[in-house]
């Protein structure tokens, strides 16, 4: 019956269909040509149900990672915590950018005759200074991303604040309302992203078929260079800075016992997409294996799962290089530090959800002035890379915890092995 093969249908990973869909949209888009771009609207109404759900998913998910904190926390590790974050995050586009820059993932590749409105990309200081919203809900209604992160950040803060100064009961239970609001708010959006990614199968399917029949087979030799730059953009991020620098140096302490410790959080990474949902896994890693003392990464982890995603970002400085590229522009370093900017700022503003990547590929484009078709037309592998992504994001979580850990002498003493400078267990 229907509902039978309706059931078997969905019983398959939403992973695989999306890979199926995209095999074999390339496969009808080659061997039909042309008059596949009959489907193209149904690869446009995908790309649009991605941007639809951009702002209300930043609002709701930052002000989660928000609620999280607390002035206390606010304090001397907190400074630390953020201030890595935001460090290796710019480390981690600018890495991005720069193989970006050598490998130029799709050039020579016409994927689509969208112009590159250059004049549209705004300078560094138009960037900064267009943070701080005049009016946040025209921010929000005209989806300036930045300005609106910007907002929820300051206004997150303040009911922070608030909830820990007030004695009146009302406000108390205000704050908490906004807090159980954004919970909501972002848990439904979670359903939201799983249904258009179950539209996705045939969004993607549509989008594969005309973007193989417009340009046709050497679209596969860019899907690989596009892979090919972010694994290599990864090795050297959590090789050189996770790795060496920060577990090697910083913490002196033995970085394959570290990628050991962190196995079961790479491994959820790795098959369900989504640094939140791991949240759990690299908690008990960063106890249990890491000896990280609770209080520290209590904090760090959930707000690393929410503003710590160097994966993402760097992926976003490649796809916008990417992008130039398939409109036969190219960008230039000012441009390029004003993509920094925004994917770092982007990566802060959404939770690690499967597919955050793709959602905010379409914000960091729009604001460069690049053409968002490519959103689309990437989304197909995304599900791999998308693996790729969260993975980095969760061990650059992990690797501060542990060098915020180490910095503050904050392991359980009893079981610390990464209290000391030399790896001895510490004396209590
Ligand atoms: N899936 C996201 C995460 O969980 C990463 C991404 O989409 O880029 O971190």
């Amino acid at each position: 019956s229907i509902r039978q093969v309706w059931g078997r249908y969905r019983s398959i990973p939403i992973v695989y269909r999306i890979g199926a869909a995209f095999f074999l949209g390339s496969i009808v888009g080659l061997a039909v040509g042309e008059p596949v771009t009959v489907l193209e609207p149904l690869g446009d109404l995908f790309v649009r149900l991605l941007e639809m759900i951009v702002v209300p998913i930043i609002v709701f998910t930052l002000l989660m990672g928000i609620r999280e904190l607390s002035p206390a926390s606010l304090g001397k590790i907190g400074g630390q915590v953020v201030a890595i974050y935001a460090v290796t995050s710019m480390i981690a586009v600018t890495i991005g950018l720069v193989i970006a820059n050598v490998i130029q993932p799709g050039e020579g590749l016409t994927l689509t005759d969208a112009e590159f409105e250059a004049d549209e990309a705004p300078s560094f200081l138009e960037v900064f200074l267009g943070i701080v919203p005049e009016n946040p809900i025209e921010a929000m209604a005209t989806g300036d991303i930045l300005a609106t992160i910007f907002f929820v950040i300051v206004f997150g803060l303040a009911l922070v604040l608030l909830r820990e100064g007030t004695d009146e009961q009302s406000v108390a239970e205000g704050v908490e309302t906004f807090f159980n609001m954004a919970e909501a708010g972002s848990k439904a959006l979670f359903k939201v992203v799983w249904g258009i990614m179950e539209y996705g199968v045939i969004g993607i399917f549509a989008l594969m078929a005309v973007a193989f029949a417009e340009a046709g087979v050497e679209v596969f030799s860019t899907f690989a260079m596009l892979a090919l730059t972010l694994l290599i953009a990864v090795a050297i991020h959590v090789t050189v800075v996770y790795l060496g620098v920060m577990i090697l140096v910083l913490t002196q302490q033995s970085p394959i016992a570290f990628l050991v410790g962190i196995k079961d959080a790479l491994m959820t990474a790795l098959s369900i997409s989504s640094s939140s949902a791991t949240l759990p896994v690299s908690m008990s890693n960063a106890d249990d294996n890491l000896h990280v003392n609770e209080g520290i990464y209590s904090f760090s982890l959930p707000l690393g799962a929410t503003i710590n995603m160097d994966g993402t970002g760097m992926y976003l400085g490649i796809v916008a290089v990417f992008a130039a590229n398939v409109v036969g522009a190219s960008l230039t370093i000012t441009e390029q530090v004003v993509v920094v900017a925004i994917a770092v700022l982007a990566g802060i503003g959404t939770a690690g959800v499967p597919s955050a990547g793709l959602i905010l590929m379409t914000l960091v484009l729009t604001q460069v002035g690049l053409p968002v078709a490519v959103v689309g037309f990437i989304a197909g592998i995304d599900p791999l890379l998308d693996r790729l992504r969260t993975m980095t994001n969760v061990t650059g979580d992990l690797a501060v915890a542990t060098l915020v850990a180490h910095w503050n002498g904050a392991v359980d003493f009893d079981r610390g092995v990464w209290a000391s400078g030399d790896g001895t267990p510490a004396v209590a």
